[in-house]
């Protein structure tokens, strides 16, 4: 087997989350030398910025009277048959199940059917979180979802809670186990990192796309609780559906001078990094990448104990956890970090020490690669999925 592998990534477009675990991903993998085709319906943020040697394909489809919107998942689909039948792919590597691990299924299997002597690409899906706590979960899209875990020939997870919510919502007992690996997000520690130390009010910040699970207007309440007495400041960074009502919370509580909506912006370490606490109120969250970024940059963290949450933040040593349905509590934590500066620059600390010794991005990257090479392997013995 050649050392370089060929490796086509399917994920969504996204700011956050899986959009930027695949793109890093992408990246790591391009960087290490393996020959790496991205597939999206456009060009993800964390790829646009970067000068790597990644192709990027970007397929929207063509629209046409009779559909009801232009099926890009269909025209991605499409594009990574053509790339494989005229160069090859061993992996197809989808991130978030619906649609991309459909799209990795259909081209595997259509390639499966050619009369080629070229082996179909091996699919790998990662989930990420909604794919299947709310999306996958949704009885419309349920059955789907399930097929495309068992179809697959490996599935990660990026928590073990993940793992274990994936295994209760789509597991069929033991008529039809599944094998999940889990492989935890991972950070470049090198742009992430700490960058001086905050000057002027205490500050706290939160990074989101301000979705409902998000709860940014409960954070808002929360920091109006924690800060009371203080000058202390919330910089909120991102955009999305709550946000309106999150502008609307803050002004009720007479916050408009020491909340700042920021909006979507590119700069997070220079955002993340003189904060003195980085905020996370989800409802759910399989893993909360952009806490692991703050922690990166020394910044502790207070969050909702929620998903995979814990397996990301040490309560008490990187920052705090607080239940999800207890918002006195939470605003104690928040406040215990905004009024105790060199507590909160020790919990900083031990946030970056456990960055560097769980999340480092070559780390986890190497568990990927060990597992296309696995799957790579298992394709010559008759012990693989079929
Ligand atoms: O599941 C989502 O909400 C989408 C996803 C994204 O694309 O923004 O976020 C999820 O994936 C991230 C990357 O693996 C995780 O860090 C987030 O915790 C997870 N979000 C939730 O579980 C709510």
């Amino acid at each position: 087997m050649d050392s370089c592998l060929k490796i086509g990534i399917i994920c969504h477009p996204t700011y956050g989350g899986s959009g930027v675990v695949a793109s890093e991903l992408a990246l790591s993998l391009a960087d290490e030398g393996h020959c790496v085709h991205l597939f999206s319906h456009d060009v993800p943020p964390r790829l646009a910025r970067s000068p790597g040697p990644v192709e990027v394909h970007v397929a929207q489809g063509v629209p046409y009277p009779l559909f009801h919107s232009t099926p890009h998942d269909l025209a991605i689909t499409s594009r990574i048959l053509d790339l494989h039948r005229s160069t090859g792919l061993d992996i197809l590597h989808a991130h978030y199940a619906l649609p991309h691990a459909v799209s990795a299924i259909l081209a595997r299997d259509a390639a499966r059917s050619d009369c080629s002597d070229r082996p179909p690409p091996r699919v790998v899906t990662t989930l990420h979180g909604t794919d299947i706590t709310l999306v996958g979960n949704e009885p419309s899209y349920h059955p789907l979802t399930q097929y495309t875990i068992r179809a697959s020939d490996a599935v990660t997870t990026v928590s073990s809670a993940l793992a274990e919510r994936t295994r209760e919502n789509f597991g069929d007992g033991k008529q039809c186990p599944f094998d999940i690996d889990v492989i935890p997000n991972f950070v470049d520690l090198e742009t992430f990192r700490p960058n001086g130390q905050a000057d002027g009010p205490p500050s706290a910040v939160h990074v989101s796309n301000f979705r409902r699970v998000k709860r940014v207007p409960w954070l808002v309440r929360a920091f109006a609780e924690a800060s009371e007495g203080t000058d202390a400041h919330l910089t909120l960074v991102g955009d999305g559906p709550e946000q309106d009502e999150a502008r609307r919370v803050a002004q009720e509580h007479g916050l408009a001078g020491r909340v700042r909506f920021l909006g979507m912006r590119d700069a997070l370490p220079e955002l993340l990094s003189p904060a003195d606490v980085y905020a996370l109120t989800s409802q759910d969250e399989s893993f909360g990448l952009s806490a692991l970024e703050a922690m990166a940059c020394a910044t502790p963290v207070v969050a909702t104990d929620v998903g995979g949450v814990g397996e990301v933040v040490v309560d008490g040593v990187t920052g705090f956890l607080a239940p999800a349905d207890d918002r006195a509590a939470y605003a104690a934590k928040l406040r215990a970090l905004l009024v105790d500066r060199e507590r909160a620059r020790e919990m900083g600390r031990a946030a970056r020490a456990r960055c560097e010794e769980h999340f480092e991005r070559r780390r986890i990257v190497a568990h990927y690669t060990d597992l296309y090479r696995r799957l790579l392997i298992e394709d010559r013995t008759p012990t693989g999925r079929p």
